[in-house]
């Protein structure tokens, strides 16, 4: 097979997403090949992937099965229509889901994206209480430092403020609870904070504002990955739940980067007993091979569409690449290589070792927090007076230097490898940090 990994001339046509175009194309850094926990870079070294891509190549990188099912169905069956024909995997794929899904929760639909998936299920909770004959609720909440991707819904309901500050005056009606970050009284946690179960009660303040009547929906991720992983409070997701049962509002758990497996079980109730109305996914679906996404609804949300004439379409929305027959064939292999590997047990397993590794970093300069839970850690770095992100960037610089791959984000070094990591490998992760913590400014 030839391979064509020379650099290429011309890095400028390119308009890279969430990068610093201009500094990254005069030092630029290439992938050309991965392999289960590394890649390559186009100078030969092999990088230790200690993100799992961006929080998506969960079984890791060149899984075979998952190789060999993505190269017969594009022999196969290229593309099918998506709207009002079918072909035979998608509708696999979808019983195999709702099988790992919680059991009320039966019904998929099919994005290409977690951004598309946060739209979906926006639409799909407001259409719901009109098809319910309840069409006054209107209103979306989000929660302040939320990251529901990049779409006007999406950032609409996030809280991001870089994401959304450019973008106009976004979508109407829609209100912020709280963040739940209490660094003050939680910092070193091992696992769920003990303190912020009384954060989930702004709830109350917003619908006392509002009136439970206008709202639709809440959407929270049940751990805020992107803003540089905030765990839930101990409480605080079930009393979310509570808040919204008492006033007939839907609860959406955006699950992009907690779905399949990242957290110790398939999606967050598996690990943190509360089910939500609605699940968005994307990124582990697939290990990140090719896009998609995938919303799952409680049966009786489905079920309240599918009234009226049977000719006509019940929910006015879809993609073109909705449940795609190549994204399929790549999530049912994701999923058989999740079940054969039982990669989930697996992630729960390593959490206690990932954990007391990570925790060892206390003490180090800078370091003002460290957080985890499944195999997801963070470090919290005291920002440089005058330059936020810098020094944590500077950490992603070194560290990539010395052949491991972090995340940052704002000055948070945010980890997640892919779940077929081994201890000597969490070691070599936290063995690269530790110099590089020591020699930063
Ligand atoms: N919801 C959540 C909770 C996410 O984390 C999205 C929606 C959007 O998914 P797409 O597939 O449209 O990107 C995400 C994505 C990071 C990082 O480093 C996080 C994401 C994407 C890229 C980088 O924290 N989250
Ligand atoms: N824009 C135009 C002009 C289109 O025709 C379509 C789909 O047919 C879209 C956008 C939406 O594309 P997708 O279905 O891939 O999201």
């Amino acid at each position: 097979m030839g391979k064509n990994n020379s650099r290429p001339n011309n890095l400028d046509a390119f308009w890279m997403p969430f990068t610093a175009n201009r500094q990254f194309k005069q030092t630029p850094r290439m992938f050309v090949a991965a392999k289960d926990m590394h890649y390559t870079t186009d100078d030969g070294r092999q990088v230790l992937d200690g993100t799992a891509g961006l929080w998506c190549c969960n079984a890791g990188h060149g899984r075979p099965r998952i190789i060999e099912a993505v190269q017969q169905q594009v022999a196969e069956l290229d593309y099918a229509p998506a709207f009002q024909l079918g072909h035979p995997k998608v509708f696999e794929l979808a019983t195999a889901l709702a099988e790992i899904a919680p059991e009320s929760m039966n019904h998929v639909f099919f994005t290409n994206s977690g951004s598309e998936s946060v739209e979906t299920a926006l639409k799909m909770a407001i259409a719901y209480h009109r098809v319910k004959g309840d069409g006054s609720r209107t209103r979306l909440i989000g929660r302040e430092r939320g990251y529901h991707g990049v779409n006007f819904g999406g950032i609409s309901v996030g809280g991001i403020v870089s994401n959304r500050k450019m973008f106009g005056t976004l979508l109407g009606g829609v209100d912020h609870m709280q963040h739940t970050h209490d660094i003050q009284r939680n910092a070193f946690t091992r696992g769920l904070p003990e303190h912020g179960v009384e954060f989930a009660d702004d709830l109350e303040r917003i619908v006392a504002l509002h009136d439970a009547s206008t709202i639709a929906a809440v959407i929270v991720e049940p751990m805020a990955g992107s803003t540089g992983v905030l765990m839930p409070p101990k409480g605080y997701l079930q009393r979310l739940r509570e808040i919204c049962d008492k006033h007939g509002i839907l609860l959406i758990f955006d699950e992009v980067i907690t779905g399949f497996g990242r957290m110790g079980g398939a999606f967050s109730p598996d690990v943190f007993g509360v089910v939500p109305d609605i699940i968005t996914t994307a990124k582990g679906l697939t290990s990140g091979v090719i896009p998609m996404g995938a919303v799952f609804v409680r049966d009786d949300i489905h079920d309240a569409f599918m009234t009226g004439p049977e000719h006509l379409i019940e929910f006015f929305h879809g993609y073109t690449y909705s449940g795609n027959p190549i994204a399929s064939a790549a999530a049912l292999a994701t999923l058989e290589t999740y079940r054969e590997e039982n990669l989930f047990a697996r992630a729960a397993d390593l959490a206690g070792y990932w954990e007391d590794a990570l925790h060892s970093l206390k003490g180090l300069p800078h370091v003002i927090d460290i957080r985890n839970y499944g195999l997801i850690g963070a470090i919290e770095l005291d920002p440089i007076a005058g330059e936020p992100t810098k020094r944590a960037f500077t950490a992603f610089l070194k560290a990539f230097e010395k052949d491991l791959l972090i995340r940052t984000t704002g000055d948070i070094i945010a980890l997640s490898p892919p779940l077929i990591i081994e201890k000597s490998q969490i070691d070599e992760i936290f063995d690269v940090l530790k110099s590089v913590l020591k020699t930063l400014d």
